[in-house]
């Protein structure tokens, strides 16, 4: 158990989790399981991170290491798997295989819902979880005794917790990433000049796969939560304001970007949940720094087009447990290891989250050759089998 301080936090811990996403707490998880303990710190309510939505679909691999967790009961009962999905241009439509062609699926299965399963099981493992912390500092990583302070939500005074490892896990806005001194690490980064506007609503899903549109007025996406829950997105312009996309506006433009079929056959409701999403490729480099660790979104963004978001956010925690439970089985270069072996998968989904969204997105300033290029690599995946199992390789997730 930790060491307590009597001021209702402990004192001493092996490691400091910051944030309670799904990296967070999947770490958490994974570091219970192996008996290391770990107090974790989040900036908002449990609610508050329960409530947002976001990603929808798991790669292979995600769904084994959840199942490893300890958290695949629900996750095997309610996931739906799919075996392929469509992409669609030019008022046509072609499906991926995946399954045929890497012998892999994907399974949707909500972020809320795997966040849910693991405050669930947190719970159960008696960690500590403290949330609505503020002004988390992260003080001495670059010695063998780090610490992390913090205020509790509402009090002035500021409490010290001191650990072997601090795990950044607090997403792309959070602290961790900014702790590193400076000149320490280096970033790359690409803005889109679009987002994508998001709405949920509780309507059957247009189509049993998801559908990827390219069209010339912009992307457009149908996807799903459950047999009565449908996530839908479309391309908006930068600065677009949520008040200028009424319900009906979204479904007329979500019907014009997508194949006639599905247009016809599309279910409307009102909106369940309404969000615009900028998009952006960003990656920081080395993802550690003496005994500080980024695992997630603290580390990099993708575009949502790849769907890789929170499947990085999986392979990142699975390599970092693993570096961490070397560590403490006597292994003395596990740690080394961590940012080296995380960063190898990173770019490859940056790249494919990349390819995916120059393909299917329309950019402000394209041209008409821009556009042929677009319409030819989206014929090419058509008529190529190898082409199509490049993408189906990636979508459903690179080994690990
Ligand atoms: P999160 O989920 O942002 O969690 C970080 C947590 O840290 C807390 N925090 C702090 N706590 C303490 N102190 C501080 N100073 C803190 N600062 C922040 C935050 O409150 C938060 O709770 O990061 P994590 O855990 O790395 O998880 C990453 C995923 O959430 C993200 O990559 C995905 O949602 C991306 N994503 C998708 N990924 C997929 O793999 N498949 C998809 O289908 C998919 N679709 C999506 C997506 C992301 C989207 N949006 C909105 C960006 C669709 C969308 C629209
Ligand atoms: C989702 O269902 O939210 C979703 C699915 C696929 C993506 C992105 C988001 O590529």
């Amino acid at each position: 158990m930790a060491a307590w301080n009597g001021t209702g936090f402990p004192k001493r811990t092996q490691v400091v989790i910051i944030g309670g996403g799904p990296a967070g707490l999947l770490l958490g998880q994974l570091l219970h399981r192996s008996g290391i303990e770990a107090v974790l710190l989040e900036r908002r309510s449990r609610d508050y991170v329960l409530g947002r939505i976001r990603a929808g679909v798991l790669e292979s691999g995600t769904v084994d290491v959840l199942r490893r967790a300890g958290v695949g009961t629900r996750l095997d009962a309610e996931g739906i798997p799919h075996d392929g999905c469509y992409l669609s241009f030019a008022n046509r439509g072609f499906r991926i295989d995946f399954f045929a062609l890497a012998g892999r699926r994907v399974t949707v299965y909500g972020q809320t819902e795997i966040t849910a399963d693991l405050y669930g099981a947190r719970e159960l493992s008696g960690d500590t979880t403290i949330h609505n912390v503020e002004n988390v500092v992260l003080e001495d990583f670059d010695s063998e005794s780090p610490h992390v302070t913090f205020a509790p939500d509402g009090s002035g005074t500021r409490h010290r917790i001191d650990c072997d490892f601090i795990a950044g896990c607090d997403g792309f806005h959070g602290v961790s990433r900014k702790s590193f001194p400076r000149g320490t690490i280096r970033e790359f980064e690409r803005v889109y000049p679009f987002g994508w506007l998001g709405v949920l609503s509780e309507t059957p899903p247009v189509n049993e796969e998801l559908i990827y549109a390219n069209h010339e007025r912009g992307f457009a996406l149908c996807s799903m939560r459950n047999p009565n829950l449908s996530r839908y997105y479309i391309q908006v312009g930068q600065g677009e304001r949520l008040e200028d996309w009424p319900d009906t506006r979204f479904w007329d433009e979500l019907r014009r970007r997508i194949p006639v079929s599905a247009a016809e056959a599309l279910i409307t409701g009102p909106s369940i949940e309404k969000s615009i999403a900028p998009l952006r490729s960003f990656v920081a480099e080395p993802m550690r720094r003496g005994r500080l660790f980024l695992a997630g979104d603290a580390a990099h963004i993708v575009p949502p087009t790849g769907a890789k978001g929170l499947n990085l956010a999986v392979s990142d925690v699975h390599y970092l447990h693993d570096a961490l439970a070397g560590h403490y089985g006597g292994d003395s270069s596990a740690l080394d290891r961590y940012s080296p072996r995380a960063l190898d998968r990173v770019w490859m989904a940056v790249r494919f989250s990349w390819w995916m969204t120059n393909t299917l997105h329309r950019y402000p300033d394209q041209t008409v050759f821009d556009q042929r290029m677009q319409e030819t690599e989206l014929a090419h995946l058509d008529i190529s089998e190898a082409a199509k199992r490049s993408m189906a390789e990636n979508y459903t997730g690179l080994p690990y």
